[in-house]
């Protein structure tokens, strides 16, 4: 396939994801953290097209966050889930230029960095207001949105938040010999073990982001390190058949791919685009007659539309990404 014809699929799989599910900025059925991660799929699908026509559905959807969630999310009580809108609206900014993008992903990034930052447990972000665990999902995605701050802003201090959260979790979350990403530790110090596509593809952004920054390789070979056990250890070089069950599992794949992508073309590594693309191509042969298509990758879509608008947006990432 060329690459105008894998380009071809993902306008397509994006706009039949769109067509079932957006009007007037909403993704219906998508709460704030599903939302931000669909936000970043435009955002993916502007990065391999360069197609402008999607300024407006950025701007719509800005308009849509201000009237739903406001400008300051601190009522929210997952640190995580503003840090996955506050990478959305940086990208959406470095793009449009947009200055309320910025703004409003600034205003929430620090005040969250603020309330989450502690020296308990080595360093790193709490999850929730409660301060109870430090979990991967936050610190990952937390040095990606300070990176993304960063370049946007010109403001180096930013940088300096990037790497407390890398460090963090290359200390405590990353299991060197073989590129595993833990979950999260509680604060007695007990670590869950568990590792997922969406904590593995942000530790991946994380270690790219201080490896262009400092220019030191070793970070760039943890992230070689986290993607080759994803790649091998989790799913065998095979597709990605699993993450079924629950609200946020479905969409972690989604994730996951657009970190292979960026891993991919930043270190010239085609072996990793070549897997995206093979789950990519599983995917589509089993979309339905609405071109949706089920987080699991390798199963067929039924007929029908009420599918979850997270669960169905992990394909549509899949194929957007293996663009390349
Ligand atoms: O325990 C955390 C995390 O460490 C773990 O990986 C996942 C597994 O569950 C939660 S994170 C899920 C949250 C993401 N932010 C929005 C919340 O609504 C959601 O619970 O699923």
């Amino acid at each position: 396939m060329t690459r105008e014809e894998k380009l071809a699929r993902a306008r397509e799989a994006f706009l039949s994801h769109k067509k079932a599910y957006y009007a007037d900025g909403d993704y219906r059925g998508a709460d704030f953290w599903d939302y931000a991660e669909i936000f970043e799929i435009a955002d993916d699908l502007y990065e391999v097209s360069g197609d402008k026509a999607l300024f407006e559905q950025f701007a719509e959807m800005t308009d849509f966050i201000l009237k739903k969630w406001g400008e300051d999310w601190e009522k929210n009580p997952y640190n995580d889930d503003i840090m996955w809108l506050v990478i959305a609206l940086t990208r959406a900014y470095l793009f449009t230029g947009e200055k309320r993008c910025l703004d409003l992903a600034k205003l929430n990034f620090d005040k969250t960095f603020a309330r989450a930052a502690s020296d308990d447990l080595g360093g790193g972000l709490f999850w929730r207001i409660e301060n109870e665990t430090k979990n991967s999902c936050v610190n990952g995605p937390g040095s990606v949105a300070a990176a993304y701050l960063a370049k946007a802003t010109g403001d180096e201090t930013y940088w300096d938040k990037a790497e407390y959260c890398a460090s963090w979790l290359i200390k405590t979350m990353f299991e060197p010999d073989t590129g595993k990403i833990y979950d999260c530790v509680n604060i007695k110090g007990r670590v869950n073990r568990w590792s997922s596509t969406y904590n593995q593809g942000t530790f991946i952004g994380a270690c790219l982001g201080m490896w262009k920054h400092t220019g030191d390789e070793t970070y760039r070979d943890y992230a070689l390190k986290a993607a080759d056990y994803t790649v091998h250890e989790m799913y065998a070089e095979g597709i990605m058949d699993n993450e079924e069950s629950g609200n946020d599992l479905p969409g972690f794949k989604g994730i996951l791919a657009r970190y292979i992508r960026r891993l991919s073309a930043e270190t010239g590594r085609e072996e990793y685009l070549l897997w995206l693309a093979k789950n990519a191509d599983s995917a589509w042969a089993g979309r339905n007659s609405d071109g949706l298509m089920t987080t699991q990758l390798a199963h067929k879509t039924g007929e029908g539309t009420e599918f979850d608008v997270f669960t169905m947006s992990a394909a549509v990432s899949v194929i957007v990404n293996a663009v390349g």
